[in-house]
């Protein structure tokens, strides 16, 4: 269906058009019929085919003729001359938040202003103030649109998007009339970032609920109101659309709207060579529905098994599905505690025993504590002697929670040179060691590899956390060769961390798939510095879900003894192989 994207093409004309200060009568018909086109429920295409185009409102000879166009030839030549009249970088203006086409075109016209980075240095060289309608307030917000824009190319953060959307389905399922509430998109597949929150609705009363979603209290503007899509952009900034679709093909709805828009396209074509048609209102043989009321019965039609968001990326998936052969993926239920988290000891905000009834409350079996070591000192990392003050109060600890079961362990530094911030004998006598770096990040890759590798050949080192050092929208990852670190995991037996915490996501979803498809054991840890920061662990399995790792894949799925027998495996392995070679010195 070509419903969405004629209703593109016509808004971004009344963009382009506005910004040459066109007719406003014009303007608004393109609005208007952009708004008709994209809230239609029939395929556009059927209606120009039975030559009922021009009985919608506001669609005129004009439009049937563009939209005829586009249907024949895939572009509008009106389009097309339209952007030629425009820089480019114009048209790219009116995505930084708050600049809207009016402002982008006496930008450009009075102050020769044709792209983001020029917009920012204007403002900087104070060329933009005193023009009409603009004042230092409207400048400043501007700063702040095009350094969101810039920074993350407006994109949220998974972990912010997430309560936001589930928060704004929970009262929608209140709204009277609402039969089904489903958050879709790229939040439901749970991608680390996310550009807009897509909400589907299943119920026969589209109106009431677009205007009961506008009026919801988070909301800051409306962007559009209609009889079946309402769309607004809550504090922070982040856009929420809701769309309203029939009970009848809420299923496909949801399939088409989880997307990814590459996953689908494969489910086209797969629908195709079937002699069937998928769009987002269902399955069709002709003019017949022979599915749309739920997902599964929309890839039963396909002949696939339904298949878990996290998935849809086009990743092999289908293939997989094709075989038989998709992952059985990990579950939130699965995780029987978290290995990596912060006390006041070091730089946490709650003490070990606020940390460890927390996770007691999650219902885990486990949790390791693990602060910093003495070298980050910014972080008041520990010293053996401090470890050692530690250990006795987790003993206590120990007694009174049992069988919960903290284990002793610590955030050891790679040093610059590959050696670790602790000398062996304080990290032999810790359960759980985890090693990472957090200083001399700027070296080459072939020097990060080399630390990161000597780092893995010490027998007291259980894992490795975060992994590449990203945080997201702030810092990229250092350079490493990612395949001799699994390569050197592997051999040693040294795990590696999804780090769960929202902007680090490290292991990525692609990288957390590499270590699998190597078979190196995953972790999956918060890094939490407080209690509140604990149910971030939900982020990180579904970053391993992203990366088809299963149960068996993360160690910290394992009970109790298992855990502690497979984080022993390393040391004794290592100090049995040596026993070896000392007893036969032929062999060595
Ligand atoms: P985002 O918002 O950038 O994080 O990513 P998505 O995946 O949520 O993308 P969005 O909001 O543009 O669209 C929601 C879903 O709608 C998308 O995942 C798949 C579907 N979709 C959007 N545009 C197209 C399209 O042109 N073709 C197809 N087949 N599906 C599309
Ligand atoms: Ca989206
Ligand atoms: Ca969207
Ligand atoms: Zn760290």
């Amino acid at each position: 269906m070509k419903n969405a994207e004629i209703a593109a093409i016509f808004d971004r004309m009344a963009d382009i058009l506005e910004v040459l200060n066109d007719n406003a009568f014009r303007v608004r018909s393109y609005r208007k019929a952009s708004e008709v086109v994209g809230d239609q429920a029939e395929d556009i295409a059927a209606l120009a085919q039975s030559g009922r185009l021009g009985e919608l409102p506001g669609i005129g000879a004009a439009f049937v003729e563009k939209i005829t166009e586009y249907l024949a030839e895939g572009k509008i030549s009106a389009y097309e001359q339209l952007k030629a009249r425009v820089p480019e970088g114009v048209t790219e203006m009116l995505r930084v938040p708050g600049l809207g086409p009016k402002t982008a075109g006496l930008f450009w016209q009075k102050a020769n202003v044709t792209s983001v980075a020029e917009l920012a240095k204007a403002i900087d060289e104070g060329r933009l103030a005193g023009l009409p309608g603009i004042g230092a307030k409207k400048l400043e917000n501007l700063k702040k649109g095009i350094a969101s824009y810039l920074g993350g190319q407006g994109r949220e953060l998974l972990g912010n998007a997430l309560p936001v959307a589930e928060e704004i389905a929970a009262l929608l399922a209140k709204v009277e009339g609402v039969l089904q509430v489903l958050p879709a998109g790229s939040l439901r597949r749970r991608r680390e970032t996310i550009g807009d929150v897509d909400i589907l609705v299943a119920s026969d009363r589209g109106k009431d609920v677009v205007a009961a979603f506008v009026g919801l209290p988070m909301v800051k503007d409306v962007l559009a109101s209609g009889e079946t899509k309402g769309s607004v952009r809550v504090e922070g900034g982040l856009q929420v659309d809701v769309r309203v679709v029939s009970p009848d093909s809420f299923g496909a709805a949801a399939q088409y709207f989880t997307g990814s828009k590459a996953h689908n396209i494969r489910l086209r074509d797969l629908a195709i060579s079937k002699k069937l048609k998928l769009n987002e209102y269902g399955v069709f043989q002709g003019e017949k529905r022979i599915a749309g009321r739920t997902e599964q019965e929309v890839y039963a039609a396909l002949g696939l098994p339904w298949m878990p968001p996290e998935l849809r990326e086009d990743r092999g998936e289908i293939e997989a599905a094709l075989e038989d052969k998709l992952p059985a993926l990990i579950e939130e239920k699965d995780i029987r505690g978290d290995l990596q988290m912060h006390s006041t000891a070091s730089d946490g905000g709650a003490s070990l025993e606020e940390m460890a009834r927390a996770c007691i409350a999650l219902g885990y079996e486990y949790m390791a504590i693990t602060d910093h070591s003495q070298s980050l000192k910014i972080a008041n990392g520990l010293t053996p002697a401090r470890l050692r003050e530690q250990r006795k109060e987790i003993g206590r600890l120990n007694k009174d929670l049992a069988p919960f079961r903290i284990l002793a362990g610590v955030e050891v530094d790679i040093l610059s040179d590959g050696s670790l911030d602790l000398p062996d004998k304080a990290l032999a006598a810790l359960d759980f060691v985890i090693a990472s770096i957090h200083m001399g990040m700027q070296q080459d890759a072939d020097r990060l590899t080399a630390r990161m590798v000597k780092a893995m050949q010490n027998p007291y080192v259980c894992a490795i956390a975060h992994p590449t050092g990203r945080v997201l929208a702030q810092r990229d990852p250092y350079p490493l060769h990612f395949d001799e670190v699994l390569r050197v995991a592997k051999e040693t037996g040294t795990a590696l961390e999804i780090n769960a915490y929202a902007d680090r996501l490290d292991l990525n979803d692609v990288q957390a798939r590499a270590a699998r498809d190597a078979g190196v054991k995953l972790l999956i840890d918060t890094d939490a510095h407080a209690p509140a920061h604990l149910p971030m662990m939900r982020l990180g399995v579904a970053t391993a879900r992203r990366g088809w790792v299963r149960k068996a894949d993360v160690l910290n799925t394992l009970p109790l003894d298992g855990l502690l027998a497979a984080l022993s495996v390393k040391s004794h392995a290592q100090s049995g192989s040596q026993r070896t070679a000392h007893e036969n010195p032929d062999t060595a």
